[in-house]
């Protein structure tokens, strides 16, 4: 299905007179809010293929109805988000849970939807039907060169796709590890981890990046070969300007300071991008912005003082990306929370004064500094992230449009009830 524009219109236009009367009163307190608007209305969030259906646990799965069933049907379903948020204007394919059997075609379809793609994504976490050689015991790392060299083919496919696609990056994240203290000599898994990702790298096409990720623990529990930014930046660092450290902010340990690695990422021009989802535990894949928003807003005071330091655009230098399952949600819901999560963080951390921060943290003014934030992040800027989605055609409230529109009824009425998404 698609949505029909004077449907979102008429929706805007019953909430215009409070929309309008909120925003003044926000606006009137910021000096450049046109500026703040721009950079809100041209900020989008790519969608993972995999996020479109209904995730599950190695416990179970409890499918929602109207997923998509293909690939088509995937961007159909960012289509409609992009339609309601303006925000989400791309999808990052995952190889091969989604493969582009017909890459013009696929375009064709992206593009009508006012979509491209992001990163592409390889899968040597999971072992496919037919598939040679197992990845039980590893893949870019095996002991075994023959896996080894099996799975640096599988990334070099995966390039080969993005590429009929238009894609920039080539997203890898290992699973690779061990389960106990001995499986593994720490030294020889790191470098052949390193000779693999050389060997994928020289096959990247000039004008692409390639994205390494990292993950402290799960699947395996003991180690992770791939397990922290310090390693994932020592690869990138011995790849070369090319790799770069991708930040997934639920694959770190309780408490680790994000917004910190993420500073000095970006100093050092190694930042790739985000995955962004929340968690209370670990790996939790909750929505963004669901359980700590506070670190959420950090971390993107952080981005953007970092990247205006090196006069980064912010919309395009890095790849932003959602990279949650959702299990209890429909997940088109959740992936329009978690876009706008985003975006008032965003907002957040464009309202910093950041003149009067520079001058607090150079007169150790501790208490100043905390209110500087805090004034920035207790700011309600809901009414300027719905002005940006209003001036782009989008939806003031997406979520409300979503529902109103009835367009998971409209979905399951066209897919039926019982379809399963490929994915987590
Ligand atoms: C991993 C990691 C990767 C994602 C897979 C599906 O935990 O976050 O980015 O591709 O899950
Ligand atoms: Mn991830
Ligand atoms: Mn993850």
């Amino acid at each position: 299905m698609q949505i029909e524009k004077y449907t979102v219109d008429e929706l805007n236009h019953q909430q215009a007179a409070k929309h309008q009367l909120k925003f003044e009163g926000v606006a009137v307190d910021i000096k450049n809010i046109e500026e703040v608007l721009q950079k809100l209305s041209v900020f989008n969030i790519a969608i993972p293929s995999w996020a479109l259906g209904t995730g599950g646990t190695r416990f179970g799965r409890f499918s929602g109805g109207g997923e998509p069933r293909s690939l088509e049907e995937k961007i159909e379903d960012v289509g409609l988000i992009h339609a309601l948020n303006k925000s989400s204007n791309s999808i990052s394919l995952h190889i091969p849970w989604d493969i582009p059997e017909n890459a013009a075609s696929i375009k064709a379809l992206a593009a009508q939807n006012g979509l491209h793609f992001d990163a592409v994504n390889s899968n040597t976490f999971q072992d496919q039907k037919d598939q040679k050689l197992s990845y039980k015991f590893g893949s870019l790392h095996h002991v075994d060169k023959a896996v080894r060299k099996q799975a640096v083919e599988h990334n070099i496919e995966v390039v080969k796709y993005g590429k009929q696609l238009d894609s920039k990056a080539l997203s890898v994240w290992l699973s690779d590890g061990s389960n106990f203290p001995g499986q593994l000599n720490f030294r020889q898994a790191f470098q052949n981890t390193l000779e693999s990702l050389q060997e994928i790298y020289s096959a990247l096409p000039d004008d692409w990046k390639v994205w390494v990720e990292y993950k402290p623990y799960e699947p395996n529990f003991y180690s992770t070969t791939i397990g922290d930014w310090g390693q994932s930046y020592l690869l990138s660092s011995k790849l070369g300007p090319k790799a770069q450290t991708l930040v997934d902010l639920g694959h770190h340990l309780q408490g680790t300071n994000i917004e910190q690695i993420v500073s000095l990422l970006l100093m050092e021009g190694k930042l790739a991008g985000f995955h962004f989802n929340d968690s209370k535990y670990g790996d939790d894949d909750l929505t963004v912005g669901s359980i700590n928003p506070y670190q959420l807003f950090l971390i993107f005071n952080e981005l953007v003082e970092g990247m205006d330091a090196r006069g980064m655009d912010h919309a395009t230098s890095i790849g932003w990306m959602i990279d949650a399952s959702h299990n209890v949600k429909d997940p088109i819901e959740d992936l329009l929370q978690s876009v706008q999560a985003i975006k008032i963080v965003y907002a957040q951390a464009l309202l910093v004064d950041k003149k009067a921060l520079v001058a607090a943290q150079n007169n150790n003014d501790v208490a100043l500094a905390q209110e500087i934030l805090q004034q920035a992040y207790r700011t309600d800027v809901r009414s300027l992230v719905s002005e940006a989605s209003l001036r782009n055609g989008g939806a003031l409230n997406p979520i409300e449009a979503y529902r109103k529109l009835q367009i998971r009824e409209h979905l399951i009425k066209e897919r039926g009830l019982k379809t399963v998404a490929t994915g987590l």
